[in-house]
């Protein structure tokens, strides 16, 4: 506008003129920001101030002067709280640190799992940056709402208010909250507003993305479980098809998981995807960068050249092991043989702890105890938040719910909305639309990433939903979201790859600079084969390929470029398609 002004500026005494008013405003509005009316002392910082700022249905109950690890405020607060069905309090306590060395810009912590704790709010390091950092429970404190007979952490689920703010009111009430909080403390206005988090935090990411376009100028979401009740009953699955090769109960009387898969057979199983899939991309290294061309038809032969001829022995996988696999990466089905989530990226990460370790089949404890996720945060998830009404559950009963859990009857109750539940999990919990003209529109960002091992929400799934995205934009997403795959990466880290990365810089100089991330520079930590090994991170659908000369454990001598399919197969996963 100012230059459109410019030009149509008719004579030389009429700008100077201008120059004088533009220059007078200016100055005015420096010295307001500067010494005008602003609360932001330290001073201000307890209850009484921000209880003085008359916002509704809300209460704080700290306010406190910190210095660790920068001078700032540190908020604790509750909005609406309430008595759920259950006869519990409730409501959405947040976690709110305003440094006093403020650089006007504004970072939600997204949260992880089924929430329940108010965060650290420090933002990984961008509090100690001048950044107002909040993090929120999303309407649930697991010191209060724990109930052993309902699923534990997960018992919330039986309050369709807390079922809500779980899914996506928690996002939109801390952050209008948040930024009110911010606007009145300092006086001044935010120039940015970011939202960092992965797993349930990127789901939030997604979630804000679609559901509050103009909430945040830049979005990181990490490994989204933007369509997390399908990914819950891909989680039933994956114990489903590792109960047979049991061979003892747990404590619960149930299958007992950790020890069908050694880790030794897990490294089995990631040297055969090696033997198929490394060469794939010009180099081998250990890493499977032409993910896209690594299918069933390169991987089945494989891993069928290890199985045991006689009995299973440390260098071999059983039949059924095999079989259990093809069954998990194939992804879950009804008894029709109808997708109920999607399948799976075959990754040598499969070895990583933050893969079907964690997951699917838990680590030993000493005692019988099944501790894989699948079965403790998704034994409690599932019943009590995803299905509708809520199964509940004791904390006893979790295993046999998801052991027992039916691919027929069960699994479409995360489509049901009844009684009180007036929105089903999957309206609820999910971020899956693919149209984001007002993300785009009011110039949001967003990275997205997921490592290919991830152990609860396939990357093809995220896949899937950036082609159809993109299709839908049309053709434009790279413009304003790119998606970079992390080979080797489990679930939000860990794996043994390049899985060391910083998202969050190359999303500050798209949104505030313009530069958009070509390539994103990430680093094999210790533990990995090769630590301090570096790769570029490639933006979908391009992938990390060696130039052909140099150290091939420094990213410089890589490039990202398209896959090479070769053998005439397309790059369409097998997918759902409600
Ligand atoms: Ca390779």
């Amino acid at each position: 506008m100012i230059s459109e002004r410019r030009c149509n500026m008719r004579s030389r005494k009429e700008s100077d003129v201008k120059k004088v008013i533009y220059y007078v405003v200016f100055v005015a509005l420096l010295m307001t920001a500067i010494l005008g009316p602003r609360s932001a002392t330290a001073a201000s910082c307890d209850p009484e101030f921000f209880n003085s700022l008359g916002l509704p249905n809300t209460v704080f109950t700290t306010a406190t002067p910190q210095v660790d690890p920068i001078a700032h405020c540190e908020i604790i607060g509750k909005i609406n709280p309430r008595t759920g069905v259950d006869g519990k309090p409730y409501a959405i306590g947040f976690h709110l640190r305003l440094p006093d060395s403020w650089n006007e810009r504004f970072y939600f912590q997204g949260g992880g799992g089924t929430d329940g704790s108010i965060g650290d709010a420090k933002g990984s390091g961008a509090l100690s940056k001048g950044y107002a950092v909040v993090s929120t429970d999303a309407g649930h404190d697991n010191t209060i709402n724990f109930d052993p007979n309902a699923g534990g952490t997960a018992a919330f689920g039986i309050d369709p208010q807390a079922r809500i703010d779980y899914g996506y009111n928690a996002v939109d009430q801390v952050t209008q909250t948040a930024k009110t909080l911010i606007r009145d403390y300092y006086g001044r206005k935010i120039a940015y507003s970011y939202l960092v988090g992965c797993s349930n935090g990127g789901r939030q990411g997604m979630v804000a993305s679609q559901r509050f376009p103009t909430y945040f100028d830049g979005i990181v979401a990490g490994a989204p479980g933007f369509n997390l009740p399908r990914a819950a009953v891909a989680e039933a699955w994956n114990e489903q098809a590792l109960a047979p090769l049991a061979t003892s109960l747990s404590t619960n009387g149930q299958p007992y998981l950790v020890d069908t898969f050694s880790d030794a057979d897990l490294a089995l199983a990631a040297n055969a995807i090696l033997a198929a899939c490394d060469a794939l991309d010009g180099l081998v290294d250990g890493i499977v960068d032409n993910y896209a061309a690594c299918k069933n038809w390169q991987v089945y032969p494989q891993l069928e050249a290890i199985q045991c001829t006689g009995a299973k022995t440390a260098s071999c996988l059983s039949a059924d092991q095999i079989e259990a696999l093809k069954m998990i990466y194939a992804g879950p089905e009804n008894s029709r043989g109808k997708a109920l989530y999607t399948d799976w990226q075959w990754d040598p990460g499969i070895s990583g702890f933050t893969s079907l370790r964690l997951w699917s089949l838990g680590y030993p404890v000493g005692a019988p105890v099944n501790t894989a996720l699948n079965l403790t945060l998704g034994g409690g998830s599932l019943p009590h938040v995803f299905v509708t009404p809520p199964d509940v559950t004791p904390l006893t009963g979790l295993e046999a719910y998801i052991f027992g859990f039916n691919f027929d009857t069960d699994a479409p109750k995360i489509f049901k909305a009844s009684g009180i539940y007036t929105e089903s999990s999957m309206e609820f919990m999910t971020a899956r639309s693919t149209d984001l003209r007002r993300f785009k529109k009011q110039d949001g960002k967003m990275i997205i990433y997921h490592g290919n091992s991830d152990g609860v929400f396939s990357p093809h799934d995220t896949i899937n939903w950036y082609k159809a995205m993109d299709e839908r934009m049309p053709g434009k997403a790279q413009s304003f979201v790119r998606l970079f795959l992390v080979p080797s990466m489990g679930h939000c880290g860990g794996g043994p790859g390049t899985t060391v990365f910083d998202a969050f810089t190359p999303l500050v100089n798209w949104v505030e600079h313009g530069i958009a991330p070509e390539s994103i520079v990430s680093t094999a930590p210790p533990g990995t084969p090769w630590p301090g090994r570096t790769r570029p991170l490639c933006p979908y659908p391009k992938q990390a390929r060696y130039i052909g000369s140099g150290d091939i454990n420094n990213a410089a001598n890589f490039v990202c470029e398209l896959p090479h399919y070769g053998h005439g197969h397309d790059f369409d996963f097998h997918h759902c398609d409600d």
